[in-house]
């Protein structure tokens, strides 16, 4: 288990003691033991468990010691496991409600014997919640806010989350005897930020042991429909899959057609039926009147519709990626000659904002650093929280100076080929005024202005806000520019033209913030915005190593909003990088 892994653990027992009304002191420590643990890098922690030294390492007692150590020698902890058998589950599912954490949980359930979101969506309609110490109107329609926006979220997933599933089926998939090809289709292949559910679309030479392996997968908690040639699956998530399965002759047509989207498909239909074909999921056939053999587009054209580029090839097109096909113009733009070449990950050199220890980070510079080599980047922006997002310790004046330091000593040590730039994540304060001084500011590398505090601004004071920070000269970049949590959070309001105008203006970049529940700013404004020239920069917000990966998703929805590589900074050479952030200090 890696050491966040174990860290995530110690969090949830810290959440679980509490929600058993256990001595706060003991609950403290579980939190403070997994920062602890978070401080030390991986191969200092075996080096610490060899040595059985552990327990001096400051916010580590004896028995987190042993409970680190059995995590990490064995995956599993006993007590971990004793303590989730004792705990009913309907209270840990009420974590998941906004606003509710353990402490309310138990008032809910000792006084009102609440522990369920139903019981609590009940006794929040009755306004029995509101009459509680503690909760009042207010907290009760949140609440019951909170349980209406879970039902209608519910019904999606997070684009990653539904990557990693599909991803497995799909290895799965091909490796079976049987397969010839097998595709991911849907919302997923076109990269859309949430998923409805799975699609997969299968060639095999026989569909009955596939369709078996298909019900029997891990994590499967119910075969809700089953054909000859299709099966239906709900994961134990709530993600379903459906899976078809077509002759291979079909297999692009089919893909194309689930792969849509709806509005994509309409049009596709449209352009063939003015070239007297018809096209559907079966294939593409001569459009001849009622009643008529409906005619192969000739047995030779048939035949060599292997691909989707054949498909559009026959309609005139070239090949539509399926990040485009939302009906959003993408089919005049395959009519074109010079198609502008979409970013594409390998593109990708480096990424800006992301977070180490030192503020809400998992992992140290080192550690990130070392992360980023290992993907071949030839650079890394860190930016940790401002002073003004204690809530996520954010770096003081002089830590911030400190850390700048770290990063020059460790940029001349040549311990890593990727080189370091130092920045700060600064809090746009609630009037548009940046949270460091311009003395401060002039130390870093770079800075991405980001808004995490007064949220229910209204669309003008919001708007006014970023274009106050986007006006600061030693604006880099703006973070996250809605402050959206996808299937969570909506963002705040704002006149995107307005701020769109201004960061073009005063050569602000707007990030693309890479984190799936962020993919902030939407892709929906880009391709507008980048004709305009502003400038994008696709970026993680890592808050731990695995978190860089996640410039894929980036990637993705850049792709949706059309963006070339010359759109993005990111994409290029450590040098030109280098010279554009100085022309900016
Ligand atoms: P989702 O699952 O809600 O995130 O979105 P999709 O796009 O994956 O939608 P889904 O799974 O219902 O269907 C997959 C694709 O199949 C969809 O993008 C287009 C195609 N499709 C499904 N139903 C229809 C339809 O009634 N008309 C047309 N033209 N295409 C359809
Ligand atoms: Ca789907
Ligand atoms: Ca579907
Ligand atoms: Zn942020």
């Amino acid at each position: 288990m890696t050491k966040n892994e174990i860290a995530d653990i110690l969090e949830q027992i810290g959440t679980l003691l509490e929600l058993k009304g256990e001595n706060p002191f003991k609950i403290r420590a579980y939190a403070s033991g997994a920062r602890a643990l978070e401080a030390i890098e991986e191969s200092e922690l075996d080096r610490l468990i060899a040595e059985e030294s552990l327990q001096s390492v400051k916010g580590i007692g004896e028995a987190l010691a042993q409970k680190i150590t059995e995590l990490r020698t064995t995956g599993k902890l006993a007590f971990f496991e004793k303590l989730q058998a004792s705990i009913e589950p309907g209270l840990v599912e009420l974590l998941q409600i906004p606003g509710l954490g353990p402490k309310k949980i138990r008032a809910l359930h000792g006084q009102l014997g609440i522990a369920s979101i139903a019981a609590l969506s009940e006794a929040c309609r009755a306004g029995r919640v509101a009459e509680l110490a503690g909760f009042g109107e207010k907290t009760q329609q949140k609440l019951l806010e909170g349980i209406a926006n879970r039902e209608a979220y519910g019904r999606r997933h997070l684009w990653w989350d539904a990557y990693e599933v599909a991803a497995q089926i799909l290895l799965g998939l091909r490796a079976l005897p049987d397969v010839v090809r097998a595709e991911h289709a849907g919302s997923l292949r076109r990269g859309l930020e949430t998923v409805g559910d799975l699609d997969f679309i299968v060639a095999a030479r026989q569909v009955a042991p596939v369709v078996d392996w298909f019900c029997a997968q891990p994590g499967v908690k119910e075969v809700t429909a089953r054909g000859e040639t299709k099966a239906s699956v709900r994961f134990s998530s709530g993600l379903q899959a459906d899976l078809r399965l077509v002759p291979e002759d079909q297999f692009v047509f089919a893909l194309h057609h689930f792969t849509g989207s709806k509005a994509h498909n309409v049009e596709m239909r449209q352009r063939a039926l003015a070239r007297g074909l018809s096209l559907s999921e079966w294939g593409l056939v001569s459009a001849a009147g009622e009643g008529t053999v409906k005619e192969k587009v000739g047995a030779a054209g048939a035949a060599r519709m292997v691909t989707e580029a054949d498909l559009f090839a026959a309609l005139g097109l070239r090949f539509i990626p399926p990040e485009l096909r939302e009906g959003m113009g993408e089919i005049e733009w395959a009519e074109r000659a010079d198609l502008p070449r979409l970013v594409e990950e390998s593109d990708l050199r480096g990424a800006f904002h992301n977070h180490t220890t030192a503020s809400d980070g998992r992992n140290t510079l080192a550690e990130m650093t070392a992360a980023a080599e290992a993907l071949g980047w030839e650079y890394l922006g860190i930016a940790d929280h401002s002073k003004s997002s204690f809530q996520a310790n954010g770096l003081s004046e002089e830590r911030l100076l400190r850390q700048v330091e770290e990063i020059r000593v460790l940029n001349a040590s040549g311990r890593f080929r990727t080189h370091v730039f130092s920045g700060t994540e600064c809090d746009i304060l609630p009037d548009g005024r940046l949270d460091f001084d311009d003395d401060t500011l002039r130390q870093v590398d770079y800075v991405v202005a980001s808004v995490h505090s007064a949220f229910t601004q209204s669309e003008e004071e919001m708007t006014r806000r970023l274009i106050r920070a986007i006006e600061h000269p030693l604006t880099t970049m703006l973070g996250h520019v809605t402050g959206r949590l996808l299937l969570r959070r909506e963002g705040y309001k704002l006149d995107f033209g307005k701020v769109i105008d201004a960061a073009i203006a005063h050569g602000v970049i707007i990030e693309l913030n890479a984190s799936p529940w962020r993919l902030d700013l939407d892709w929906r404004h880009w391709h507008r915005a980048a004709e305009r020239g502003l400038v994008c920069s696709i970026n993680p917000d890592a808050h731990e190593t695995s978190g860089l990966l996640h410039v894929k998703a980036g990637v993705l929805a850049a792709r949706k909003g059309w963006l070339t590589r010359d759109a993005i900074l990111t994409t290029r050479p450590l040098k030109d990088v280098t010279a554009y952030l100085q022309r900016r200090r």
